[in-house]
């Protein structure tokens, strides 16, 4: 079984990158924003709360999301691994995630960050912003909003990964088929480790 976190700013990448690579090792792909997403559009009452923090740039409230995250990875069991995709993006997050695998038996094996700087991030949510209909895309304050949240908020995890020796960092910069590769570059060497 692998379990690996795809590690990033906003806009960095992991939503499309974790969507190449769960097929390649039949992984279940799991992306928080995808959930709360879905929820808003069906109006639950989870999406109705979600909505009020993704709109502003703000991370939604940990305890919403740790549940969450629970009740997703429990609902694919069995599998042969998850790639989580914006999860985790604080300390509690973290720190409850390590204790739900402990529960069930599993752990995070790798933590992958795609790096890619701020001018690039901000040219590409705003690019895709005029399409996607995100509320949280369409102008640079509110990008801005989610940049601070991770430098506060999420940033942290480095060091806590680091600390596991799980945290990996590629560059983010680059074709899709180029940072597809730097991923996948990562995966095959640890997991042949
Ligand atoms: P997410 O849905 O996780 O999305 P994201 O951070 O905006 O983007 P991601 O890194 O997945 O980038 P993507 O592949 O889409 O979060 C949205 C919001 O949900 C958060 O702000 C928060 O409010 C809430 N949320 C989610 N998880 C949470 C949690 N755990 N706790 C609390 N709140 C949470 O790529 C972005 C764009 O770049 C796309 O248009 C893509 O086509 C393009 N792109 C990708 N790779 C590229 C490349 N190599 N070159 C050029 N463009 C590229």
């Amino acid at each position: 079984m692998l379990n690996v976190v795809i590690f990033g700013k906003p806009g960095s990448g992991k939503g499309t990158q974790a969507a190449i690579i769960k097929d390649k090792y039949g992984l279940t792909h799991i992306s928080t924003g995808d959930v709360f997403r879905k929820n808003i559009s069906q109006g639950t009452e989870l999406g109705n709360i979600a909505k009020q923090f993704m709109s502003k740039g703000e991370l939604v409230p940990d305890k919403i999301t740790i549940a969450m995250l629970e009740s997703e990875i429990k609902g694919f069991m069995p599998c042969n691994g998850f790639i989580l995709d914006g999860f985790p993006r604080t300390i509690l997050q973290a720190e409850s995630l390590d204790k739900l695998l402990v529960n069930l038996n599993l752990k995070i094996d790798l933590v992958i960050a795609l790096d890619v700087p701020n001018k690039n991030l901000i040219n590409r949510l705003l690019k895709r912003g005029k399409t996607s209909g995100r509320s949280d895309d369409q102008s640079k304050e509110k990008i801005d909003i989610r940049l601070e949240e991770y430098d506060n908020k999420t940033k942290p995890l480095i060091i806590f990964y680091e600390n596991q020796k799980k945290f990996y960092s590629i560059d983010g910069v680059g074709s899709l088929t180029d940072v597809n590769i730097r991923l996948v570059d990562v995966i095959d060497s640890k997991c042949n480790d």
